[in-house]
């Protein structure tokens, strides 16, 4: 027997892991949209740059979140050698959007997406951030290192 049959009778199914690298070049996420299922793992490297990433509500791009699925990663340092890896369990396939808290970074478009609705883009959510104060979310949740 096919070894997926196998799986399926088992009732498993393969969760995925979706790397997001934060600072890869300036003020990004890299990829900004992602497409996640339930139990898949998103896991945020930090590789340039002082960031963080903190879910917000799509109308309220630079602020966090208070209800749904939620994350904050807390600020690191990225680097190479940065090996504190932020994990988050998906849990719902609803529209997590996010930003990074430090600076000016959101209103300058660090925001970005997972499973966005299709009426409510990444490239729309840069445009509502333009000028935003960013809020700080209350330490770290949501996920684990
Ligand atoms: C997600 O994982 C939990 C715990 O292993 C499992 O009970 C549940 O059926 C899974 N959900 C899906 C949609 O795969
Ligand atoms: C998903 O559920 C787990 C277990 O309850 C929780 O620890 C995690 O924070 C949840 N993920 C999100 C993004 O809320
Ligand atoms: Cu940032």
């Amino acid at each position: 027997m096919h070894l997926l049959h196998l799986l399926a009778l088992a009732g498993l199914t393969t969760a995925a892991t979706i790397r997001i690298d934060v600072g890869k070049s300036g003020l990004t996420f890299t990829p900004d949209s992602v497409t996640a299922a339930i139990n898949d793992t998103v896991e945020f490297y930090f590789v340039g740059g002082t960031h963080d990433a903190v879910t917000n509500d799509f109308g309220s791009p630079c602020t966090p979140s208070a209800t749904g699925e939620r994350f904050s990663s807390g600020v690191q340092t990225g680097s190479a050698s940065n090996k504190n890896v932020f994990k988050v369990l998906v849990n719902s396939t609803a529209p997590m959007y996010y930003y990074c808290s430090v600076g000016a970074h959101c209103a300058n478009g660090m925001v970005a997406a997972i499973n966005p609705a299709a009426d409510k883009t990444v490239a729309a959510l840069k445009t509502a951030a333009r000028g935003k104060t960013a809020g700080k979310p209350s330490g770290v949740y949501g996920g684990t290192y």
